[in-house]
């Protein structure tokens, strides 16, 4: 298999620590990316037409996007349980994975407004409201502490990545100090093999 790659997309990552944590990451080629949202990528574009990474080239010719779709194929060809097969503990995990998503989808509005908008066309409040989707989100978790324990799923893997990606990217939240269950469990989760690994293009 081979996954268009950039070394600081969190949804990138999502799809690497899934996929070490069901044993297929050794079967993944990184392919070089350069995924933006205005100076778009032809090249990549002629994989995905939305320009954007992950996208996953399977072993018979498929092309898969986005995180959500290819976590749930690699899940699917290790028989994981990354996902459950079915009722309430799917929508659950599902739901789970929305809510980190929902968290990545607007820091990375945030960052995007900071790093690809002119200055001039910068929008302080917009910036304010998108890095308060992450304080809703640990709000409600902080709530209730025992969403989170004791799971490794695809769930857990988009939370861990969507705060790997803040604290990459927006130091300055500082979110632990208003949400400890959430940091305490950070704390255990991110010493996992898969969230601690850093990957890199070969060469
Ligand atoms: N919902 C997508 C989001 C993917 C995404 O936005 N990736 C960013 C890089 S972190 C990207 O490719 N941006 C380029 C663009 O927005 O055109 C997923 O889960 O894979």
């Amino acid at each position: 298999m081979k996954l268009y790659f950039s070394p600081f997309s969190p949804y990138v990552r999502k799809c690497l620590v899934s996929a070490m944590e069901l044993g297929l990451d050794e079967r993944i080629e990184l392919l070089p990316s350069q995924a933006h949202p205005v100076q778009r990528s032809r090249e990549l574009i002629a994989t995905n037409p939305l320009g954007k990474v992950p996208t996953l080239l399977t072993d018979d010719g498929q092309v898969l996007y986005d995180s959500r779709v290819i976590c749930e194929y690699l899940n699917d060809l290790a028989a994981g349980t990354l996902f459950p097969p079915g009722g309430t503990a799917r929508w659950q995990t599902l739901t789970l994975q929305s809510l980190g998503d929902g968290v990545l989808d607007a820091a990375l509005l945030a960052r995007y407004e900071e790093v690809a908008r002119p200055e001039t066309l910068r929008w302080a409040d917009w910036r304010v409201a998108q890095l308060d989707k992450a304080h809703t989100a640990f709000a409600a978790l902080e709530a209730e502490p025992t969403t989170l324990q004791g799971r490794v799923d695809i769930g857990s893997i988009t939370i861990g990545c969507a705060i790997w990606y803040l604290d990459l990217r927006f130091v300055a939240l500082a979110w632990r100090e208003s949400y400890p269950l959430v940091a305490a469990w950070y704390a255990g989760f991110s010493q996992r093999p898969s969230m601690q690994k850093a990957w890199s293009l070969p060469g």
